[in-house]
């Protein structure tokens, strides 16, 4: 047990420093709830606005059955527990699935919650002006054992405007064994990632490198990540890794994409689902990967080559 009283936490395998300088919860903002100033402050300050009981539950909760459903009908939930619990079926390798919230039968309910009258009239009031979200919906069935390294999004999204806003929506109550989204305090201002990794674009081939990307040219691993090591990222670039004791459906973080974030390891038998979700003022650039009917998204007609 660390000195807050909680078990040992991971992030991609690795245990988490849970002491007071390192690790904490986030900051409720509800309170601030229609004080457009106060929001963008918040924001401002903490690099990312929590949300508790910010959208319908009942609403996100009907999504969840759709999804759990579509998850039951291809066999990957144990068969002897209610659909809607989740519960993976043993050795379960999952962790991506846009095609549930981007197709037909879970689609509509998860976007309803997420791009619905309630999600698009905050990002109106909060960027002061019309809003408008990215076409391409990202959702994580996130498998007992998984989790996600720390990154920050404008590595995969920074061919348009960077007043560009993630909202982590959860569909399904998340206690911290089963791992929800963690993010770096304050990282949205580090300078020496402002200048270096967040300048940079997965989507790169370096001619003179074999085409590999730029980030991998650099010396980052993985597709985007900024490491693979939670707690080393936060002991090199200092402040304390925040997420919630429990996030509830209804729940919403949102955070800027300069914001590190990631997951905590998934440390239970059911499987984790959410998606991440773009808003933006509908006047400034997008960033094409990710519009229109068939989004292009990563790879293919997305790279860019450049020298490295
Ligand atoms: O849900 C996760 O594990 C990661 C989500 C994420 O990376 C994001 O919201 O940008």
């Amino acid at each position: 047990m660390s000195s807050i009283g909680l078990s040992p936490l991971t992030s991609g395998g690795i245990s988490l420093d849970l002491s007071d300088s390192c690790f904490g919860f986030l900051t409720d903002s509800s309170a601030l709830f229609g004080d457009w100033a106060a929001l963008r402050e918040q924001m401002d300050k903490d690099g990312y606005l929590y949300l508790p009981g910010f959208l319908n539950r009942t609403d996100v909760a009907s999504a969840r059955s759709a999804i759990c459903q579509c998850l039951a009908d291809e066999d990957l939930l144990d068969k002897t527990a209610p659909i809607e619990l989740a519960l993976a079926q043993p050795g379960l390798d999952t962790y991506f699935r846009p095609d549930i919230a981007n197709g037909p039968i879970a689609g509509p309910l998860i976007r309803q919650v997420i791009y619905g009258e309630t999600m698009m009239g905050f990002f109106d009031g909060f960027l002061c002006g019309p809003a408008t979200h990215y076409d391409y919906t990202w959702m994580r069935s996130v498998a007992p054992g998984k989790g996600t390294y720390p990154h920050c999004d404008v590595v995969y999204m920074g061919r348009g405007t960077h007043r560009l806003y993630t909202a982590w929506v959860p569909f399904g109550d998340v206690p911290l064994n089963v791992g929800g989204l963690i993010l770096l305090e304050g990282s949205h201002k580090i300078p020496a990632l402002l200048s270096g990794y967040c300048t940079m674009d997965v989507d790169t081939a370096c001619q003179n490198r074999s085409n590999e990307s730029e980030l991998s040219a650099a010396g980052f691993p993985g597709f985007g990540a900024y490491s693979l090591d939670m707690r080393d990222a936060r002991d090199q670039l200092g402040g304390r890794l925040l997420t919630a004791k429990e996030f509830k459906m209804g729940d919403v973080l949102i955070f800027s994409v300069f914001t590190v974030h990631g997951s905590l390891d998934n440390q239970s038998n059911e499987i984790r689902l959410s998606t991440d979700s773009r808003y933006q003022l509908a006047s400034e650039p997008l960033d094409e990967r990710w519009m229109g009917e068939k989004p292009p998204a990563h790879g293919g007609n997305s790279i860019r080559g450049m020298i490295c």
